[in-house]
């Protein structure tokens, strides 16, 4: 099996290959494309100095491609991609709302990856993020309302928002004014209730890409979702409080015990000892860490719950490679995997 990365050299392409390196995936080579701006400069494999590569124009020689170089280039190549018999484990959102494209986590509903036609669509890191921790109590409690609130990384925005955070802060810590070029406004201590662009119902696309992909990886658009999505001036890993009505009342403790059974999440709920989800602790980590679950004061048996995951990690690079695992493992995934 042949793998290509495209986008290698971003934020995403950059945790790729750090969990390729510890991911049971088999494969026999490794591909490495981006921009004309990185061709021949080289990145570490297992100890090896990988060449990139100019991404082609048109069909790229791997049976499998994982895809991060932002939503025009997937919407434009990824049909070449297939057609030239790969199969596409795409990060942007080019695809996600295509009825024929699965939307997949592999943690809530992997089987859907088996009915790809070419493309498999990684959902947006916020979505994920809350979705590992929520599935658990829909299907045991069925969610009847879901009401998110977000902290969102600079790294949401690629290595120029990450990079953007770290020479402004700088500036403003020099006594200079903080600028802006990736974000609506200087970011630096401040944060901006504005990521991707307004839509006509006055939420934004971040926002509405909850409420989609939600309803979308649980099969299920029977419950109303809403999202206020905020950038915070951190490096990586997304946070988010989230408030749940349920159709059955929950205990908190018995939630706590569910989530301790899933797959994906880590509890870290014990206030007393001040542990708590919190950037700083889920940065680099697989699972989405998941705590302060309380009762509801607002929805009678409802829960409210925070949580932090890594959306470079269970967002973007580790769900990416976690779907082609999936794949592997259940002999789907042979050369010529996309056709
Ligand atoms: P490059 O580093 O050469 O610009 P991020 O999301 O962190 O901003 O990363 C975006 C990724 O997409 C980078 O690897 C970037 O490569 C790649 N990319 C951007 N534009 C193109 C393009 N026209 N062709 C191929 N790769 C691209
Ligand atoms: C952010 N969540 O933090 C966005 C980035 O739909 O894949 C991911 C956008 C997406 O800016």
């Amino acid at each position: 099996m042949k793998l290509a990365i495209v986008g290698a050299t971003g934020a995403v392409g950059h945790e790729l290959l750090r969990v390729l390196e510890q991911s049971s995936l088999k494969f026999s080579e490794l591909q490495l494309y981006a921009s004309p701006r990185s061709a021949g400069s080289t990145l570490s494999f297992k100890g090896q100095d990988l060449v990139v590569q100019v991404m082609p124009e048109g069909a790229i020689p791997a049976d499998v491609i994982l895809a991060s170089a932002g939503g025009s280039i997937s919407k434009e190549k990824a049909p070449l991609w297939v057609k030239g018999g790969s199969l596409v484990i795409d990060n942007s959102s080019a695809f996600r709302y295509d009825d024929t494209v699965p939307l997949v986590v592999p943690e809530i509903n992997g089987e859907a990856a088996l009915k790809h036609q070419g493309i498999i669509a990684n959902p947006n890191c916020t979505t994920a993020i809350a979705a590992v921790a929520v599935y658990p109590i829909h299907r045991e409690y069925g969610v009847k309302r879901m009401i998110v609130s977000t902290y969102q990384a600079t790294s949401g925005a690629g290595a120029k928002g990450m990079q953007e955070l770290e020479d402004q802060t700088r500036r403003v810590l020099d006594g200079e004014q903080a600028t802006n070029e990736v974000f609506a406004h200087p970011i630096p201590f401040n944060l901006i209730p504005h990521i991707d662009s307004f839509q006509d119902n006055g939420y934004t696309k971040e926002e509405m890409k909850v409420v989609w992909e939600t309803h979308k990886i649980f099969g299920d658009d029977s419950f109303p979702v809403s999202c206020t999505a905020v950038r915070i001036p951190t490096m990586r890993a997304h946070s988010e409080s989230i408030t749940l009505e349920l159709e059955r009342p929950a205990d908190p403790e018995a939630v706590r015990e569910l989530l301790r059974r899933s797959p994906g999440v880590k509890v870290v709920d014990d206030p007393a000892q001040k542990l708590y989800p919190m950037p700083l602790t889920s940065s680099g980590q697989y699972d989405v860490e998941v705590g302060r679950i309380r009762s509801s004061l607002v929805f009678d048996g409802g829960l409210e719950l925070f949580v932090s995951g890594d959306q470079l990690l269970k967002g973007a690079a580790l769900n990416a490679v976690q779907i082609a695992e999936y794949l592997q493992e259940q002999g789907a995934l042979n050369e010529k995997a996309g056709v």
